[in-house]
This record gives structure tokens, sequence and C-alpha cells, in this order.
């Protein structure tokens, strides 16, 4: 198991490449004059003086933003933005979250890709109840012990919610990261549905086809904005945390060249980096890439969104994107950096005496002709949880015999891919694509009732969601059991 793992990783090292040199060394501190002024999110306020916790306060309300020019969408935002406030952690750093819901619906808070206590979890009638409408309040308070690209959401009627506005990013770095990477821009890619007016569709129930492929969005959102400007220099490059919070829409990024290093994706730095000539993203996941501008100076160009196959028809009829604009100055270039192939060492998840499981993500036609989404043929709320003990490493073969492609999300725990293989790194959010098997590796290290589904939001909430128990030593199975409402919880969709 071991050495296969390792020959993967080398070989892959020997094709990371290093960069074109011209002109003097770029360094950290020369990006361009308001580089990121349209992208840059608000931070919220730190109410707490040790400079190791971040205590803020988070408010879910329906917010009037301007997303086309002149027209006002009630967006559902946390602290009135669209996306929700930045919230930037040094790995090892506590954070805690006074949350309020003064939307009209129950809702929760879901850290994807935390490992954290599973009672911060966020899952509603899971791991605590629901935050109710008109004024609820839950406090969040955990440490978040690694580096990565993160983000938060809803986790009750969470298709809804999503597409409504409700989500924000959470970036925890690591200080030892070199400056070579270039500064961190935050890119949260998203859509929504809005008619000429800027409302929000009341109609975006998806037809027949967007049930199956989920229920996108008309207007592409970068940052809650539609087609924003980015400056760079030729050669400076900039760090791009790019997160997919789109309830259903597959992200390919593509400009043209190749000028795109993957340093890793959900949960910190690969093994190695490597260079992409685009970036595919599947709702929930999240991409760590360095953009080395290549443009010459006073150049515009646009990053674009590529029709994304995710199973028969899925690219049918549907044209390519605008994102984002891309202007490189008219000053002088620098010399762009040499990034290193080798990152860090991720050890291979020890799988000797794994427990193997076969997680099957299932669609099957109820004879009224809707359709029911499962795991291994059950939808969630009928579904009984697995159970596991803390301590157990497990394997699972999650096959995918449906006609479309699914991101595989677990809860709480970073997971190693070993089929098919790739650049070794952590991952919580995983693409099964359509016809194929995805074989994980995860070790479970904290008690609780944690949940798996596909992030495809519609899928879901359509039933394609499990739970697994993980024992603390000596406790009972079925003890402490809560109902399971599942993402929809008792939410009613206005
Ligand atoms: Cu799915």
């Amino acid at each position: 198991m071991r050495f296969p793992i390792v020959r993967r990783a080398l070989l892959l090292l020997a094709l990371a490449v290093p960069l074109v040199a011209t002109g003097p060394a770029a360094s950290r501190s020369s990006q361009p004059q308001g580089w990121d002024s349209d992208l840059a999110l608000p931070v919220a306020a730190d109410l707490n003086p040790d400079p190791h916790i971040l205590e803020i306060n988070l408010e879910a309300r329906i917010q009037d933003i301007e997303i086309l020019p002149g027209k006002r969408t009630a967006v559902w935002s946390y602290n009135g933005g669209l996306p929700g406030p930045l919230i930037r952690l040094v790995v090892g750093d506590r954070l805690i979250v006074h949350f309020t819901n003064n939307l009209p619906e129950e809702t929760t808070i879901h850290w994807h890709g935390l490992r954290l206590p599973n009672a911060m979890d966020g899952a509603p009638g899971v791991t605590q109840p629901a935050v109710a409408a008109n004024g609820g309040v839950f406090t969040y308070d955990f440490v978040v012990p690694d580096a990565g690209t993160f983000w938060y959401h809803p986790h009750s009627n969470s298709g809804a919610q999503l597409s409504r506005g409700l989500y924000g990013p959470m970036l925890v770095t690591d200080p030892h990261d070199p400056p070579a990477f270039g500064e961190d821009l935050v890119l949260m890619l998203s859509d929504i549905s809005l008619n000429s007016e800027g409302q929000i569709n009341p109609a975006n129930e998806g037809t027949y086809l967007g049930d199956l492929f989920g229920r996108e969005g008309n207007i592409l959102l970068v940052n809650g904005k539609v087609r924003p400007a980015l400056k760079v220099r030729q050669g400076q490059p900039q760090r791009w945390r790019i997160i997919n919070a789109a309830r259903a829409r597959f992200f390919t990024l593509d400009y043209g060249q190749a000028p795109f290093v993957k340093l890793g994706g959900d949960d910190g730095l690969a093994a190695a980096a490597r260079r992409v000539t685009a970036v595919r993203i599947v709702p929930g996941e999240r991409a760590d890439v360095v953009f080395i501008p290549q443009d010459r100076p006073g150049a515009r160009g646009v990053l674009r969104w590529l029709p994304t196959e995710r199973g028969p028809g899925s690219t049918f009829n549907r044209l390519t994107e605008d994102l984002m604009t891309i202007e490189t100055v008219r000053e002088r270039a620098v010399r762009a950096p040499r990034i290193r192939s080798a990152l860090r060492t991720i050890a291979p998840i020890d799988t000797a005496g794994a427990r193997q499981r076969d997680i099957a993500l299932t669609i099957r036609q109820r004879p009224d002709g809707s359709m029911e989404m499962g795991i291994n043929g059950v939808p969630h709320d009928k579904a009984p949880p697995l159970v596991a003990h803390v301590g157990d490493t497990e394997v699972w073969t999650v096959r995918n015999d449906t006609s479309f492609a699914h991101p595989f999300h677990l809860h709480g725990f970073f997971f190693q891919v070993l089929d098919p293989a790739r650049v070794p790194e952590w991952k919580d959010t995983a693409e099964v694509p359509a016809k194929t098997t995805l074989r994980l590796a995860v070790h479970f290290d904290r008690p609780g009732l944690w949940m798996f589904h596909c992030h495809i939001l519609d899928h879901a909430d359509a039933g394609m969601m499990g739970q697994i128990r993980v024992l603390a030593a000596g406790e009972a199975p079925g003890g402490g059991a809560v109902a399971h409402q599942g993402m929809r919880g008792a939410a009613t969709t206005p």
C-alpha cells in the first residue's frame, strides 16, 4: 500500500516545472495599487483582545444589495454581505461566533471542512437544534487545527438558503508558507437566479433536467459580484483561494495559456505543486492555486467559466461565460518566482486492517414518476446511521452508477483518495464522476454523529445523504441519538 503511493508522488513531483524568469525578483508586497479593491471582502470586527482568539458577531438577515446595475436584490446574508465576512485565522487559533438568526426560517452554520468537535458541526437535529427564526441564537466555539481554505454555510433547507446568498469564506493560514506563493485572494464562486428586475426568481424550482443536475442560477458571481475586475502585475504571483459555494454548478476556470500552479485544494497544501491548464472545482470543493500573470502590461483578459462535463446532456447548449476581468497594469513586470514542487510530506493513512464499506450513490424513480435519491438505495430520512469507533480506519468505496457526477462530502474529517491515483492531499469533498468508483481512506479520531452527502444540494435535499456514528470508547451504539431532520429541517420554502 505504502510504496505505490510514494512512487506515484515522486512521479508527479518530477512533472512539476519551474517558471520562466525575467526582470527583478517578485516580492510579496508589490501587487498593483488597489489590485483587489473590487474583490476584497469585509472582515468581522474582533471582540476579543487575545491575538489567538477571533470572537465575532454573525447575523443572518435579509439585506437589499445591488447585483445587477440599478436593481435591488433582497439576498439572504451574513452580516449584510454577499458573501459573508471573511473569517481569517492562523492555524491553532480559536474562533468564537455569536450567531443570531434574523431570517424568517430556521437555520444553522456548518463549518465546511473543519476538523472540529461534533457539537460545533451545525447539522440541525443531529449535532444541535436548528437556530430558530426571527431571533434565535447559538454560539459556535472551536479551535482551527489545520491550515486550509474553508467556508461556512447553512445546513438547513440548504439548497434554497445557499442559492439566496448564505455563504462565507474562511481562511486558515500557515505563517510558514513561502512568499513565492503570493498574496492571498479569496475568490468565492457562486451563481444566483435573478429575473430582469433583480428579484430572486421564485420559480427557481428547476426543470426535470434541472432536478437531476441540480438547479443552477443564471447569474455568475465572484465574491457576490458580476464580472468584477482584478488588477495584476506581469510576473507577480497571487495565491487564489477558490471556493465553489454554488448549490449545484460545477466550475471549470480557464485563462487560456496555463498560468496556474495548483498548490492544493480543500485542506491545505498537497504533497506537490503542479501546473494545470484549467481549474475544475465541484460544489463544496476548494482549489488553492498560484496565478502568475503572463500578459503584457496594459493587457485586458477575461477569466472564463467553461461548460463542465458532468454526465450525458450536461454541456448541451451551454456556452462559455465570463467570470472576471483581469487587467495587467502598465507598470514594470517582475520576475516570476520559482515555486518548489515538493510542498509537504503527507503520509498515507495506514489501511492495514481497515474496515471496508460500500457507499453507493443511488437514484430511483418512484411509482408516481418523481425521483428519490439515496445512499445504498435508502434516502437519508429512512437510513439508520453507520457505526464506527474512535480509532477506526475505514476504506470507503463510493460507487456512482448514476448518469451524473456527484461531489461527495464527509463532515468533520479529512480523507485521502486511494483510487483513482492523484497527488497525495487531504480532502473533504471529492468528485465521483458518472459510472465511476472512488476509494477513500479515513481515520476517525473524534466521536459524534457525522453527515456525509452529495454537495449538489438539490441531491442532498432529495435524500443523497447519510450519517455515521463514531462511538467513543465504552459508548453504546444508539446512545444520545437526536431525531434526524437532515438538511431540510422543518423549514418552509417561501
Ligand atoms: Cu449528487
